[in-house]
C-alpha cells in the first residue's frame, strides 16, 4: 500500500463480490475506502472506459497497483495481509477459490431463478457432490486448520449471501437443509460470522435480498 493513500475498493454499494475483501480489511484493521460511485470506476476499469486491464467490479487499488476478479482481489488482500498461515499453498488457494466459485456461482448462481430447476441442483446429486468435495479441502476448522486463511473468507461470504436469502426459505418450506453433512464448510462461515469485525460491521447491506415467492413457491413443479 502507498504510505500516502489508503486502499480503495471499487464496488457497487453493497456487499456482493466485494464481501471478502471487506471482511478481509475489517478483520486485519487495514485502512481502505470503498468508492462506489460509479462515475469513478472509469478511473480503473475498462469496462467503464480505463484504459486498465482490470473488466468490472471488484477492483482494489493500491499505490500503482491495481487488480480485479474478487477471487485474485482475495489472493492479493491474503497475501498483503499476511492470510497465509503454514502449509498455504498460491496454487491449492486458487483451486479452492474457483472450486468455491463453481459451486455458488457457475453452479447455484445459475439453476436458482426457477423453482424445479433449483431443486434439480439442489437435490439431484450435483450438490452434494459439489459440496462434497469443497468440505474435503477443509481440514477443520479452517480450511488449513486452527489458524485462517484468505480462502476461508471467500467461502464464508459465499455461504453468507446464500444464507438466509436461499437455504433457509428452501429449509423452512419443504424441509430440505443444503448445509446438512457439510459441518466443515458451516464452520468456516460460523468461525469467521462470530469474529468481531464481521459482527460489528453494518455499513454495507447484502446484495441478495430473499428468493422470491414465485421460484420458491415453484420448487416442487413439474421441470
Ligand atoms: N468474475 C468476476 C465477475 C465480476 C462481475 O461480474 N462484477 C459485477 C458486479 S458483482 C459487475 O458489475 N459486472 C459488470 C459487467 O460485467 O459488465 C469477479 O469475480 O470479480
Amino acid at each position: 500500500m502507498s504510505a500516502m493513500t489508503a486502499l480503495q475498493i471499487y464496488y457497487w454499494g453493497f456487499l456482493g463480490r466485494n464481501a471478502p475483501l471487506i471482511r478481509i480489511l475489517e478483520h486485519t484493521g487495514t485502512p481502505y475506502t470503498h468508492i462506489s460511485d460509479k462515475t469513478k470506476f472509469g478511473d480503473v476499469m475498462s469496462k467503464f472506459g480505463a484504459p486498465s486491464d482490470c473488466f468490472a467490479p471488484p477492483v482494489i487499488k493500491d499505490g500503482d497497483y491495481v487488480i480485479s476478479q474478487s477471487t485474485a482481489c482475495t489472493l492479493y488482500l491474503g497475501r498483503k495481509l499476511n492470510l497465509t498461515p503454514p502449509g498455504y499453498d498460491d496454487c491449492k488457494a486458487m483451486q479452492h477459490l474457483s472450486d468455491i466459485i463453481d459451486v455458488f456461482e457457475s453452479g447455484l448462481g445459475k439453476s436458482n431463478e426457477h423453482g424445479p430447476t433449483l431443486k434439480k441442483f439442489l437435490e439431484g446429486g450435483r450438490w452434494s457432490s459439489l459440496m462434497s468435495n469443497l468440505e474435503a479441502g477443509i481440514k477443520g476448522p479452517y480450511y488449513l486448520g486452527e489458524e485462517f486463511c484468505c480462502v476461508d473468507f471467500f467461502l464464508a461470504s459465499m455461504v453468507e449471501h446464500r444464507l438466509t436469502s436461499l437455504f433457509e426459505p428452501v429449509k423452512a418450506k419443504y424441509g430440505f437443509d443444503a448445509l446438512e453433512g457439510y459441518p466443515k464448510i458451516v464452520g468456516v462461515h460460523a468461525g469467521l460470522a462470530a469474529t468481531d469485525a464481521w459482527k460489528n460491521y453494518d455499513t454495507l447491506k447484502p446484495m441478495f435480498g430473499p428468493i422470491k415467492e414465485e421460484i420458491l413457491n415453484a420448487y416442487n413443479d413439474e421441470e
